[in-house]
C-alpha cells in the first residue's frame, strides 16, 4: 500500500470515460471559454488542490509575501480515455523550473503548476541530465554512499536553497498532464489568487495546446486501426482563449505575463503584439524555439526589448532566467504601485 497522498495527473481518469450524455461541443464562438467549463467535468482531485492552494495563499498573504503562479511544461491532448495515444506540446520545463528558483531567491512564494514529471525547481539540476543520478554518487572507503567530490561545491548551494524553500513552505507543487486538467486548475488557482489582487503575479511559461478533443468525442478504448481503414483522422477544436478570462474576470487586478513561442523569427514580435492586443495584459515574453536559452524579447504595448546572454555568460553557464526574473519583478513592482494609486 502506498502512503502517497499527493495528486497525480498522469494516470488517465477512466471513470469519466466517454459520456454520451454530454452535448456535442458547439463550433467555435466568442463564448467558448464559458462553454468549455460548463460542458466539461472538472478533474476529480480539484477540491484537494483547492484546499492546498487556499492554505498556501493565506499563509503567505498574512506574511505580506508576494505570490507568483509559474506554469511550466507542455499539456497533452489524449486521443483515448484509456490513454495510449496523445498529442503533446514541446517543453522540458526548463524555463518554468529555472524561473521559479529566481522568484524564490527574490522573496516570492511560488505556486508551480507543472506537467507531472517535467523539470522541477532545484531537482532539475540533477534529475533529467544525461548523467544518471547515481553518477553523482560514490562509495566511501567504509562502504557509505557519498556525493562525488567534484559535485560537492555546486550541490551544497542547490541543497541549501532547496531546504530553505521547503522549510519555509515557499514552494507549492501542483501537477497537470492534459490540457483539460491545466485549464481547470489554472482557473481555480487564478480565482484563489485574485484575493490578493496586485500582489499576485502570473508567469505563464507552460506550452499550452491550441487544439483539443471535446470529451464527448474521446473514445473510451484504444482506437483500432482496422476499424478506420488504417488511417487516423483527428478532428480537433480550438482551445478556448483562456487568457482573456484570466485578464478580464478570474484575476483582473493581478499582473499577467505570458510567453509566445515561435520558430519563425520574422513573425515573433507581430504575434507577441497580437497577443497583447487580444488579451490586453501587461507583458508578452517572446522566444524562438532555437534560441530560447540565450535570448528573449520583452514586448509591451509600446515597446520591445531584447534580453540576451553575452557569449561569456553562455560559456559560464549563466541562466537567462537570472536576467528575465529581475526585469519582471521590476515591472510587477510598478504595476503594484500603479494599482495602489488607483485604489485597487
Ligand atoms: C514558452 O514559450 C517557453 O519559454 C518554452 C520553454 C515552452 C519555449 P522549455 O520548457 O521551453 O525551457 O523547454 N512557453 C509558452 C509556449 C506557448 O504555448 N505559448 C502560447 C503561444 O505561443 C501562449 S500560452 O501561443
Amino acid at each position: 500500500m502506498s502512503g502517497d497522498k499527493r495528486v497525480h495527473t498522469s494516470v488517465p481518469d477512466t471513470e469519466t470515460a466517454i459520456d454520451r450524455n454530454l452535448p456535442e461541443f458547439p463550433a467555435a464562438k466568442p463564448i467558448d471559454e464559458d462553454n468549455y467549463f460548463r460542458l466539461h467535468k472538472p478533474p476529480p482531485y480539484l477540491s484537494q488542490i483547492s484546499r492546498d492552494v487556499a492554505d498556501f495563499i493565506n499563509y503567505h498573504h498574512l506574511q505580506k509575501r508576494k505570490i507568483v503562479l509559474v506554469t511550466s511544461g507542455g499539456t497533452t491532448v489524449p486521443l483515448e480515455n484509456n490513454t495510449v495515444r496523445f498529442i503533446d506540446n514541446f517543453s522540458a520545463g526548463t524555463r518554468g523550473a529555472t524561473s521559479a528558483e529566481y522568484f524564490l531567491e527574490n522573496g516570492y512564494a511560488v505556486v508551480f503548476l507543472h506537467r507531472e514529471f517535467s523539470l522541477l525547481p532545484y531537482s532539475r539540476h540533477y534529475s533529467h541530465t544525461t548523467n544518471c543520478f547515481l553518477d553523482y554518487m560514490t562509495e566511501s572507503e567504509d562502504g557509505k554512499v557519498e556525493v562525488n567530490a567534484e559535485f560537492q561545491k555546486e550541490m551544497i548551494v542547490v541543497l541549501r536553497k532547496y531546504r530553505h524553500a521547503q522549510n519555509n513552505n515557499l514552494l507549492l507543487l501542483v501537477p497537470f498532464t492534459t490540457v483539460h486538467q491545466y485549464l481547470f486548475t489554472l482557473k481555480l488557482i487564478a480565482q484563489e489568487l485574485s484575493v490578493i489582487g496586485s500582489d499576485a503575479l502570473f508567469y505563464l511559461a507552460a506550452a499550452v495546446s491550441d487544439f483539443f478533443l471535446p470529451s464527448s468525442r474521446v473514445p473510451e478504448h484504444k482506437i483500432q486501426s482496422q476499424e478506420s481503414g488504417g488511417k487516423l483522422v483527428v478532428d480537433l477544436e480550438p482551445v478556448p482563449k483562456f487568457l482573456s478570462r484570466l485578464v478580464d474576470s478570474w484575476a483582473p487586478i493581478s499582473m499577467i505575463v505570458s510567453f509566445k513561442l515561435e520558430t519563425d523569427s520574422s513573425i515573433l514580435i507581430k504575434k507577441a503584439k497580437g497577443a497583447l492586443e487580444r488579451y490586453n495584459h501587461q507583458l508578452v515574453i517572446g522566444n524562438l524555439l532555437q534560441s530560447r536559452k540565450y535570448e528573449v524579447v520583452f514586448v509591451t504595448k509600446d515597446s520591445e526589448r531584447w534580453v540576451r546572454l553575452s557569449k561569456d555568460q553562455v560559456d559560464a553557464g549563466i541562466d537567462i532566467e537570472s536576467l528575465i526574473i529581475p526585469e519582471v519583478i521590476k515591472l510587477h513592482k510598478s504595476s503594484i504601485e500603479e494599482k495602489k494609486k488607483m485604489g485597487l
